[in-house]
């Protein structure tokens, strides 16, 4: 076994220094990053592959993961896919032919991943699907998912806006969507939620629904546009923090107070948003849990060990309300 180790750490060093090399050589523009944390005591490899560094969500995300793997001397190869499906498919056939123990990544969109995940399967590396799930044909060619349920963070999303406007009669609520990442399964799933949550309600009008990728500028730029358009707009539904302090400014540049001229419910609970939930600018804040680092690394202690772990794991999570006191909450750090 001992030489079995030396082997590995040879090898995984030669490993290391050709992938940066190959980085160096062919991606110089990539600011790729392949973090090793410290040689593991248990011997465990985890290949993990973010999908970039969007928002401060995904920021608290990778923090959370790269903690972890120290705390539970794993040894990480991370890689930071740059929001391109390629770049993550890259990175896992890397992690193929190091041969690591586990693979786990984060599915920027929903589909197109079984030819990769069906060469994890032939080379006997169980993969963990984290954050995001993904559609496939055949369920078995990945281990388990842990992350957020984002169906359920629409339906609360819907829930808070049908109690918000339960006393208007008479006329349409006319709500605006501004969702994430087109094709990502929190995008569909939190836009499928809402959409629930307001069935029985047609009164409740979804007048215009729009991507803005998870992206604060993508937000600003879609509300300076939308208030030019769409007149008498009641409420925002916005899949996440970045995007809707985009919209905040976009709104306080045309004399708007968000919160009270216009409603907003916004998903994650990142600090910001807290703070702007106690300002009054925004009335609801549903969280999405990022700190799923320690218990993806207990997952991969098991698929290391050959056992099996449960198909769906959602995160723990809560919404706050305008209503909330919220003087004794921690600080979110992210
Ligand atoms: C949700 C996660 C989303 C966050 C965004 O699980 O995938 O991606 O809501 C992040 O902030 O960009």
């Amino acid at each position: 076994m001992k030489n079995n180790n030396h082997i590995r750490r040879t090898t995984l060093l030669c490993f290391i220094l050709v992938l940066l090399s190959f980085t160096l050589l062919t991606q110089c523009k990539r600011e790729k990053e392949v973090l090793v944390a410290d040689t593991p005591r248990n011997g465990i490899i985890l290949g993990f592959s973010q999908i970039g560094a969007e928002s401060s969500w995904r920021k608290r995300n990778t923090q959370s993961i790269v903690e972890a793997a120290e705390e539970s001397h794993i040894q990480l190869l991370f890689d930071n896919a740059e929001q391109k499906q390629e770049n993550q498919i890259k990175a896992m056939r890397s992690f193929i032919a190091y041969q690591v123990d586990v693979i786990a990544f984060v599915p920027i969109v929903a589909t197109g991943w079984d030819n990769i995940l069906q060469e994890a399967k032939d080379a006997g590396i169980p993969v963990l699907v984290t954050d995001r799930k993904i559609e496939t044909a055949n369920e078995n060619l990945y281990a388990g998912f842990i992350g957020t349920d984002s169906e359920r963070e629409g339906r609360d999303a819907a829930q808070f806006i049908l109690d918000k406007f339960s006393q208007i009669e008479n006329r349409p609520i006319r709500i605006i969507e501004i969702s994430g990442t087109e094709g990502s399964s929190v995008a569909l799933g939190r836009a499928a939620g809402f959409r629930q949550g307001l069935d029985d309600h047609p009164e409740f009008e979804i007048i215009h629904s729009e991507s803005g990728d998870f992206l604060r500028s993508k937000g600003y730029e879609i509300m300076s546009r939308i208030l030019k358009e769409f007149d008498d707009i009641d409420a925002i539904y916005s899949h996440n923090d970045g995007m809707t302090l985009g919209i905040i400014d976009a709104m306080y540049e045309r004399d708007l107070q968000p919160g009270s001229d216009i409603v907003i419910v916004t998903i994650d609970a990142e600090q910001a948003a807290i703070e702007a939930l106690r300002r009054g600018e925004v009335n609801c804040v549903i969280e999405c849990n990022p700190n799923t680092g320690p218990a993806i690394m207990e997952l991969t202690k098991k698929l290391a060990r050959g056992e099996s772990i449960p198909r769906f794991q959602h995160v723990d999570e809560e919404v706050f309300y305008e209503t909330d006191d919220l003087s004794s909450l921690e600080p979110r750090g992210y």
